[in-house]
């Protein structure tokens, strides 16, 4: 069994962040669990272009509201404490950060490892590696 508490995350490798948003990685590829599992913090009035073309994403709203939408029809749905969405087909999607920071809890399949950069698309790449 395994015990990760967010606190001891914050500050190291797991945590990835710039002005607008903070990503802790709670369970990576590494951890062995078929799935990554993540803390995001959507910054208040911020907006995010995401596509993860090579995985699917489950994220629930546990604090905070904003808006996503889809952009292959337009279509804007309201996020907050209890919502959740699932990009079941690699939706395309922009994020807007509400009238206070948005906590969001995400998993990913297949998981991410840690290594991947956010493409032109706002795409992260296929993970290639053995480990
Ligand atoms: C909200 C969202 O899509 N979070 C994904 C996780 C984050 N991009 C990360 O850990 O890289």
């Amino acid at each position: 069994m395994k015990i990760v508490r967010v606190q001891d995350i914050i500050g190291t490798e797991r945590e990835v962040s710039d002005k607008q948003w903070t990503s802790r990685r709670l369970l990576l590829k590494k951890d062995g669990m078929g799935f990554s599992f993540h803390e995001t913090i959507i910054k208040a009035g911020s907006e995010h272009t995401f596509w993860y073309k090579h995985h699917l994403e489950a994220v629930y709203c546990v604090a905070g509201n904003g808006r996503i939408k889809d952009l292959a029809t337009g279509e804007v749905h309201e996020i907050t404490d209890g919502t959740l969405y699932a990009l079941d087909k690699h939706d395309q999607h922009t994020l807007y950060g509400g009238t206070e920071d948005m906590r969001l809890i995400c998993a990913f399949n297949p998981p991410v490892t840690g290594r991947e950069v956010h493409d032109e698309d706002g795409a992260y790449l296929p993970d290639t590696s053995e480990d």
